[in-house]
C-alpha cells in the first residue's frame, strides 16, 4: 500500500482522443513542471519515471461515421498502458499514472485488477463517466471510462485487460458530481453505485463523506485505486480542463480529502487525469494536481 511501499513509478499517457480537445495530451509534462518528483522525493520516495506511453499525438478528425470517437487509438493505448500497469505492480510498484483524458482509467484499472482482484475505486469527478455507446450524446470515450471497467459498453472498451477483470458496482464510489447525464443517471440507479455529489458535500461536509467513501469502498476490498479527475475541483481553482462545471469542490476540500485517504492508508495506486494545460492558467491545475499528490503520499502542514 501506500504507505509502506516506498516505491513508486510515474507512467505518463500523453493521450487526448478520449476528449476530443487539443491539449490534454501536455497533461502528464505539465504534471511532472510542476515539481512532482521533487515533492515527492523530500517525503522519501524512491521515484522511477518510466517516461510517457507512446501515442499518437496529432489530433486526427473523428473517422466518419464512427460513434466512438477515435476507438481503435483509445483501445490500443488503454491495452498498452494495462500491461504497463500490471508489469510495475508485479515488480512491487506503486503505479502514479498521469493523464492525459480520462479514458486510460480504462487501462489502469485493468492492470491493478491482474493484481487486486477484489478493488475498490474512488471516483473523483464533476462527471460520473458511466455512458455507453448507448447512452452517449458526445461519443466521447473519456464519459465512459467508468462504465467499462465496471464491464458495460463497446465491447472492444469493455475487452481491455480480459472482460472477466472488472469492477463490482458495491466497490466504486464517486465523489463531487454534479453533471450527469439522463443515461448515466438510469445506469447509476440500477447498479446501485454509491455517488457523493455536490450537495451531499454541502451538506454533511467532506470529512463525513469521505469516511462514508472509505468504509464503502475498503469493506471486503483488497486496495483502492484513485482516479481523479481534475475537473473534480472547482473551475475557479482548477481551470485547465476540457469539461469544467461550477460549484466544484473547493482547494482545501480536496486537499483535506486526499490527506483522510493517506491517513487511512488504502491505495494500492492512483491516476490524476485531464489537465488541460492549454485551457490552464499559469498551470494552476497541473500544480493543484501536484499538491493533491503530495498529500495522497504524506505532506503535512506541521
Ligand atoms: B470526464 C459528458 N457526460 O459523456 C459526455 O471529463 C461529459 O472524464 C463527459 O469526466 C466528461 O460527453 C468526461 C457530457
Ligand atoms: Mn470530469
Ligand atoms: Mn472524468
Ligand atoms: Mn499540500
Amino acid at each position: 500500500n501506500a504507505v509502506k511501499n516506498n516505491n513508486i513509478s510515474i507512467i505518463g499517457v500523453p493521450l487526448q482522443y478520449g476528449a476530443d480537445r487539443k491539449g490534454v495530451d501536455l497533461g502528464p509534462d505539465a504534471i511532472r513542471g510542476a515539481n512532482l518528483h521533487e515533492r515527492l522525493r523530500t517525503l522519501g520516495f524512491n521515484i522511477e519515471d518510466t517516461g510517457d506511453l507512446d501515442v499518437q499525438r496529432r489530433l486526427e478528425t473523428p473517422k466518419e461515421g464512427e460513434k466512438l470517437k477515435h476507438l481503435q487509438e483509445i483501445v490500443r493505448v488503454n491495452t498498452e498502458l494495462c500491461d504497463k500497469v500490471s508489469a510495475e505492480m508485479a515488480r512491487g510498484q506503486f503505479p502514479l499514472v498521469l493523464g492525459g483524458d480520462h479514458s486510460i482509467a480504462i487501462g489502469t484499472i485493468k492492470g491493478v485488477l491482474q493484481h487486486v482482484k477484489r478493488l475498490g475505486v474512488i471516483w473523483f469527478d464533476a462527471h460520473t463517466d458511466v455512458n455507453t455507446h448507448e447512452t452517449t450524446f458526445s461519443g466521447n470515450i473519456h464519459g465512459m471510462s467508468l462504465a467499462a471497467a465496471l464491464g458495460y459498453g463497446h465491447p472492444d472498451l469493455v475487452g481491455i485487460g480480459g472482460a472477466e477483470n472488472k469492477l463490482r458496482p458495491e466497490n466504486v464510489v464517486i465523489i463531487g458530481a454534479r453533471s450527469i447525464d439522463p443515461g448515466e443517471r438510469a445506469f447509476l440507479k440500477e447498479k446501485g453505485i454509491r455517488v457523493f455529489t455536490m450537495h451531499d458535500i454541502d451538506r454533511n461536509g467532506m470529512k463525513q463523506v469521505m469516511e462514508e467513501a472509505m468504509e464503502i469502498v475498503s469493506n471486503g476490498t483488497d486496495g483502492v485505486h484513485l482516479s481523479l479527475d481534475l475537473d473534480g475541483m472547482d473551475p475557479f481553482e482548477a481551470p485547465g480542463v476540457g469539461t469544467p462545471v461550477t460549484g466544484g469542490m473547493s482547494y482545501r476540500e480536496s486537499h483535506f480529502a486526499m490527506e483522510m485517504l493517506f491517513e487511512r492508508n488504502i491505495l494500492v495506486s492512483a491516476e490524476f487525469v485531464e489537465v488541460n494545460p492549454m485551457l490552464d492558467q499559469h498551470n494552476k491545475t497541473a500544480m493543484a494536481a501536484v499538491e493533491l499528490i503530495g498529500s495522497v503520499f504524506g505532506e503535512r502542514i506541521l
